[in-house]
């Protein structure tokens, strides 16, 4: 039994999924963001930087949603969502877990997050950089899935497209989001049929960019 510690929409949203499409038994305790110190000193003892998600494993907290999805991805290999070790897509895993993670995830929090920065809003130079470097990413991806898709490791739905999926959500509301990208908007619609997504919006309570 894992314990997902999580926003409804938030990073914590791919470790749901995750453990939706494991079907692994889990239990969810809802944290409010940004969390208060006084009020969340227990959950800061789980999670130092007082952020989503944590996953509760054999008792032991971890955080960071990619690495808490790769782990889950390991611990339940029938589930399919990683390529084995030593295998020949294991390499595009790694490659495109990271590039997701940094080029999109860090640049993503600095755009919803300007306290990062030390302001309460971001300078117009700064945004502008900040999002021509997540349409840059977006633009990548879109060529590679457009060259050998239909998913990021080509034939066959991973976890990496759990963590796309999450981040392509996140540019629903920016000057350009993923569904301006045509290949980037058959992607999105492909994996937003899976019933793990439809079972996170009922769980989670979330509304926008369902379908
Ligand atoms: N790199 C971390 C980022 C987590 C993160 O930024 N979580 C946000 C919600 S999307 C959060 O907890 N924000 C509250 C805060 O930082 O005060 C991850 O992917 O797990």
């Amino acid at each position: 039994m894992y314990t997902l510690y999580y926003h409804p929409g938030s990073a914590s949203m791919v470790v749901h999924l995750a453990l939706l499409e494991i079907g692994a038994p889990y239990h969810l305790e809802k944290v409010d963001v940004p969390i208060d110190p006084q009020r969340d000193a227990a959950y800061l003892k789980l999670n130092p930087r007082g952020q989503v998600p944590t996953l509760v494993v054999d008792g032991k907290p971890y955080f960071e949603s990619a690495a808490l999805l790769m782990l889950l991805a390991e611990r339940h290999p029938d589930a399919g969502l990683a390529p084995p070790a030593g295998s020949l897509l294991r390499p595009a895993y790694y490659q495109w877990m990271f590039f997701l993670a940094t080029a999109l995830g860090a640049v993503y929090r600095q755009w919803f997050m300007p306290g990062d920065l030390g302001s309460t809003e971001l300078a117009p130079s700064v945004r502008d950089a900040l999002r021509r470097k997540i349409e840059a990413g977006w633009s990548l991806v879109d060529a590679h899935l457009a060259a050998g898709g239909p998913y990021m490791l080509g034939a066959e739905f991973t976890a990496v497209d759990l963590l796309a999926l999450m981040y392509m959500r996140w540019s629903r509301n920016m000057p350009k989001p993923v569904t301006a990208w045509p290949t980037l908007r058959a992607y999105a619609d492909r994996l937003r049929e899976r019933p793990s997504w439809k079972k996170l919006y009922e769980i989670e309570g979330l509304t926008e960019w369902a379908s």
